[in-house]
C-alpha cells in the first residue's frame, strides 16, 4: 500500500515540507484554479510538479505527484447540455498531457453540485478535538428553511424537528450552518450564494438517477478508450453522503452502483476510488466486503471512519479517528493487503494501491492553524500512523505464515 498526502497546492496552509516531514513519498494534488471544462496544461501541470518536489527553503522534498485528485467533470457533461461535447473533448486534452507528465490515476466523481457536504465543519468532541459532522435535521433546516426548497421529501418526524431546530438557531448558527452545507474547496473561488445554488438545482430538475447514469456511462465510453493507450487509471468518488441530497439523483453510493459502474464500461481504465468515509456512512455498505468483491478495479483508496448516530439507512453521523468508527479498518486493510497480493501473483504491473489517509480529527495546532476542513495536518497524520502500524503487523503476520 502506497502512502500518499493530499496536498493542495501554494494555497494550502500546510506547506509541502511539512508534508514531507509525515514520511510519505506521494502527493495527491489538483489544479482547483483550473475551472471544470477547461484545458489542464502541460505548463500549469509542470509548474504543480515543481511546486511538489522542493520546499519552501529550497529543500528537495523526493515527493512525487502521483494521484489526480480529480480532473472535476464539468456539470455541463454531467447533464448532456451546454458545451458538453467540448468538455469531453478538454478532458481527454488534459489526461493526454497529465499522461506526458508521467501521471497515472485520475480520481472524478459525478455529483450533481455539490461534492461532499457536511452540516458542521468543526463539530466539538469531549476532549477538545473537533470532527465535520452531518446532521440530518440541520440539512433540512437549510434545505427547507434557507433554500426554501418544498418540504415534501421530509417525513413529519423530520419537518417537525427541524422546525424547532430553525426555532432555536441564532443568525449566527444559521449563517455557519450556510457556510458549512455550501463549502468549496481551496483556489475554486467563492461558494455559490443560494440564488446560485437554487438555479443550479433547477437545472437538474430532467435529471433522474437513471438519466444520470446513462450521462457518465457515455462520459466513460468517451474517455476510457483513450485512458487505456494512455496507461491511466480513472477512478470515480463515492456520492458523500452516500444518499440523495436537495431531491439531486446520487448513483455512486453503494456497492450496486460501483459494479453496475465497472460492468457498463468494462475495463480497467473504469476504476473506483474507494472511500470508506463516504461509503461508511450508510450502514448497508460492508467496506471490507466491497474490497474483497471489486478490488481488482480499485484503483485509489481514501481510508477515514464516520460514525453513524443512529439506525437509519440515511441517518446522521460525524467523522471519527481512523480507526475509531463503524468501519472495520483491520478487516479493510487485510482486503487490500489480499487484493495486493493477488496482483502480483498473476503479475499485475498496478499491483500497488495508493491510499490517502483522509479527514480524522483536527487536533493540537490542527485547531489554531485553522486549515480546509478534513485536511488538518496533525489529524491525518495521527490516522496515517495508526493506519501503518495496521499495515505493519498484517505485513509480518502474513510474512510468518507464508503463502496460504
Ligand atoms: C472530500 C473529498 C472529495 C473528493 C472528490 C473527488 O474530502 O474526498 O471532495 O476529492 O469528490 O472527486
Amino acid at each position: 500500500m502506497k502512502e500518499s498526502l493530499r496536498w493542495f497546492g501554494p494555497a494550502d496552509v500546510v506547506r509541502i515540507g511539512e508534508v514531507q516531514q509525515t514520511g510519505v513519498k506521494a502527493v495527491v494534488s489538483a489544479l482547483h484554479h483550473i475551472a471544470p471544462g477547461a484545458v489542464w496544461t502541460p505548463q500549469e501541470i509542470a509548474k504543480r510538479q515543481a511546486e511538489i518536489s522542493v520546499s519552501a527553503d529550497g529543500r528537495a522534498t523526493g515527493l512525487e505527484w502521483n494521484v489526480v485528485e480529480s480532473l472535476p467533470v464539468s456539470e455541463d457533461i454531467k447533464r448532456q447540455s451546454g458545451n458538453w461535447k467540448a468538455h469531453i473533448e478538454t478532458y481527454r486534452e488534459s489526461m493526454q498531457n497529465l499522461a506526458d507528465a508521467g501521471l497515472s490515476t485520475i480520481c472524478y466523481n459525478f455529483m450533481p453540485v455539490l461534492d461532499w457536504t457536511r452540516t458542521n465543519l468543526a463539530w466539538p468532541m469531549a476532549n477538545g478535538t473537533t470532527c465535520m459532522r452531518f446532521d440530518w435535521v440541520d440539512f433540512t433546516v437549510f434545505d427547507i428553511y434557507l433554500l426554501q426548497r418544498p418540504d415534501e421529501n421530509y417525513s413529519a418526524d423530520i419537518r417537525e424537528a427541524a422546525a424547532q431546530r430553525y426555532a432555536s438557531m441564532s443568525e449566527s448558527d444559521l449563517s455557519v450552518l450556510t457556510k458549512s452545507v455550501n463549502y468549496g474547496l481551496p483556489g475554486e473561488g467563492a461558494a455559490p450564494s443560494l440564488d446560485v445554488l437554487r438555479r443550479h438545482l433547477s437545472e437538474y430538475q430532467k435529471i433522474d438517477a437513471q438519466r444520470l447514469r446513462v450521462n457518465q456511462y457515455d462520459f466513460l465510453e468517451q474517455v476510457c478508450p483513450l485512458a487505456e493507450k494512455l496507461g491511466l487509471r480513472l477512478c470515480c468518488h463515492p456520492d458523500d453522503p452516500p444518499f440523495e441530497l436537495m431531491g439531486l439523483p446520487r448513483i455512486m453510493s453503494t456497492e450496486a452502483d460501483y459494479q453496475a459502474l465497472i460492468d457498463a464500461v468494462d475495463t480497467p481504465a473504469n476504476g473506483i476510488t474507494l472511500c470508506s468515509g463516504s461509503l461508511g456512512a450508510r450502514s448497508d455498505n460492508d467496506l471490507p466486503g466491497m474490497m474483497q468483491r471489486l478490488g481488482h478495479r480499485v484503483h485509489f483508496l481514501h481510508l477515514r471512519n464516520t460514525r453513524r448516530e443512529g439506525t437509519e439507512l440515511h441517518g446522521s453521523f460525524h467523522e471519527s479517528g481512523h480507526i475509531e468508527g463503524d468501519t472495520d479498518m483491520v478487516q479493510l486493510v487485510a482486503a487490500v493487503l489480499d487484493e495486493e497480493a493477488k496482483r502480483k501473483a498473476t503479475g499485475r504491473a498496478d499491483w500497488t494501491i495508493t491510499f490517502r489517509p483522509d479527514h480524522g480529527l483536527d487536533m493540537l495546532n490542527d485547531i489554531e492553524r485553522g486549515g480546509q476542513p478534513g485536511y488538518p495536518l496533525i489529524g491525518r497524520l495521527a490516522g496515517l500512523s495508526e493506519l501503518r502500524g495496521i499495515i505493519a503487523a498484517q505485513s509480518t503476520l502474513a510474512q510468518r505464515q507464508g503463502p496460504q
